[in-house]
Formats: C-alpha cells, structure tokens, sequence
C-alpha cells in the first residue's frame, strides 16, 4: 500500500495524501536537479502545492499564512523551516517513474535554506505552523527527543 503523508494546518483538522495525489495536486512535476543540481529525481514545488492545498480547503490565502513548515520523518528527524525559506522548496516523490526506494516516501529540498540539513528525507508529516516565540523563528533541524515511559521511569531520581 502506497505510505501517506500527514498534514497539519493550523486552521484545518489533520489530513493524509500520497506522494501521487500531492504531485497531481500540485500540477507540474520537474526534474530536481534544475534547483539542486547534485539531487535525483522527480519532483514538485513546494508553493504549488500549497497554493492548490489551500484552494482545496478553501482557506483564504492571506489568513492563512504559516510562519514555518515543521517536517518530520520516519527516523525522527524533523526540521523547523521558515517560511521565506521556502522559496525554491520542493518535494521528490519519484525516481524514473517508480516510487522513492531511499528517503521516501518524499524528499525535501530546501535550495534557499539556511542549511542542507534542512534538506529532510523520508518524510511522515508536514505541519503548517505559525511560531511567535523568538527562541523559535530561526530553522532549526535535529533527532527529536523521544523518551519511552520505561526511560522515564529509569531516569526518575529515587525519593528521599
Ligand atoms: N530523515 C532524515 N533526513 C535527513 C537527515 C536524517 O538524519 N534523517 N539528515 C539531514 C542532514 S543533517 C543532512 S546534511 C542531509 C544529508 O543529505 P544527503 O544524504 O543527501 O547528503 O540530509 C538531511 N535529511
Ligand atoms: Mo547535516
């Protein structure tokens, strides 16, 4: 079965789509390597995308304006994007036609970005944000902190 990507929207409640049905949405699908010239594969931009998204949904443009993009993936790496960042963004979601083998089900590519980090592979979600805090505008990227409750038990200094 073809892996969903998740989608949050600050004014929308939780979707998921296929990498196809997210590339059909978007329109025109172009060859990465035209923005990221060491990259492989097919892929879609990212504004696109949106801009058809928002459409669907039926959110008026201006009001719903994110502030960043937080993308998470399988391995629990995720990345905080701002949004002017975005420009030339855009997400591979075939290589010759066939589904991504590595890094699927979709890649991020982030050419205007502030770092190759951010370039996100293997993506499980996509949050639309707004962030107010200051500690929170810049991009950030890293493995999230994840903490089973049996850790948490073992972590728990001992009474006394
Ligand atoms: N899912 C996932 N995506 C990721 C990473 C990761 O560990 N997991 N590493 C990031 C970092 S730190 C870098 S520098 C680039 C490396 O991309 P490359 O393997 O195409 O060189 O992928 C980014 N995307
Ligand atoms: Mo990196």
């Amino acid at each position: 079965m073809m892996q969903e990507i998740e989608i949050e929207h600050f004014l929308t409640a939780p979707a998921r789509m296929t990498p196809e049905a997210m590339a059909s949405l978007a329109g025109a699908s172009f060859r990465i390597a035209e923005r990221v010239p060491e990259a492989d594969g097919e892929a879609f931009d990212w504004h696109s995308w949106y801009e058809a998204w928002i459409a669907l949904n039926k959110l008026e443009a201006g009001e719903a304006l994110p502030t960043h993009l937080l993308v998470e993936a399988a391995d629990t790496f995720q990345a905080s994007i701002p949004w002017e960042q975005l420009q030339r963004a855009a997400l591979v979601h075939a290589l010759n036609g066939a589904p991504l083998k590595k890094g699927g089900p979709v890649r991020l590519y982030v050419p205007d970005g502030s770092s190759k980090c951010l370039n996100v592979k293997s993506i499980v979600k996509l949050s639309l944000v707004r962030l107010h805090e200051p500690d929170q505008l810049d991009a950030s990227y890293g493995f999230k902190h994840t903490f089973t409750p049996a850790d948490l038990r073992i972590n728990k200094p001992a009474k006394g």
